[in-house]
């Protein structure tokens, strides 16, 4: 069979893009592990996006937090491609909340460089329907269908 790639909306949060040579490492593990990066963006997100963005969470206790910090600074988004890049990538980033994390998975993204539940490093989509949702708020002019006819190839040869 064919293989196919799949395709995630990975998030360098303001944490990180504050720490440059955390984003160089960062970048170093997403290549070591195999992922390609498809489409890279450097942008501000406003507080209306962030409350789209992170809409099922409106009403959390820490839903102001992390409009916040969302806002707060500059962050990278990635579409990542590999053949199973929405659990690859979450796995790589390590869980949510960072005071664990850091016992629990001292090698994934957040044990490594993870500071708060909050300024926790990084974002993956959650399915593949979130990661459609995500890749056009990010990416509008990416056209997945015709990526896969034209450029897909070249990666999975
Ligand atoms: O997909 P994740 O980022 O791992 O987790 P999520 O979708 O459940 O939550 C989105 C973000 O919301 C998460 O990266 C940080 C924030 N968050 C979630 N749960 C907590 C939290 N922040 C704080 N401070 N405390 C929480 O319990």
């Amino acid at each position: 069979a064919k293989r196919q790639l799949q395709l995630t909306l990975a998030i360098l949060k303001p944490d990180v893009t504050s720490r440059p040579h955390i984003v160089q490492e960062i970048r170093n593990m997403i290549l070591e592990n195999n992922f390609y990066f498809i489409r890279s963006q450097n942008l501000q997100m406003s507080q209306h996006q962030i409350r789209t963005f992170y809409k099922e969470h409106e009403g959390k206790f820490f839903h102001n937090r992390l409009v916040n910090f969302m806002s707060s600074g500059r962050i990278w988004t990635h579409i990542l491609a590999k053949e199973n890049a929405i659990k690859d990538w979450r796995n790589l980033m390590g869980p949510t909340k960072v005071f664990k994390t850091v016992h629990d998975e001292p090698d994934s993204i957040r044990g490594r460089f993870g500071l708060t539940d909050t300024r926790n490093c990084t974002h993956g989509s959650d399915s593949e329907e979130t990661a459609r949702r995500e890749i056009k708020l990010f990416f509008p002019d990416f056209n997945e269908e015709s990526w896969r006819q034209l450029d897909e190839q070249f990666y999975i040869s």
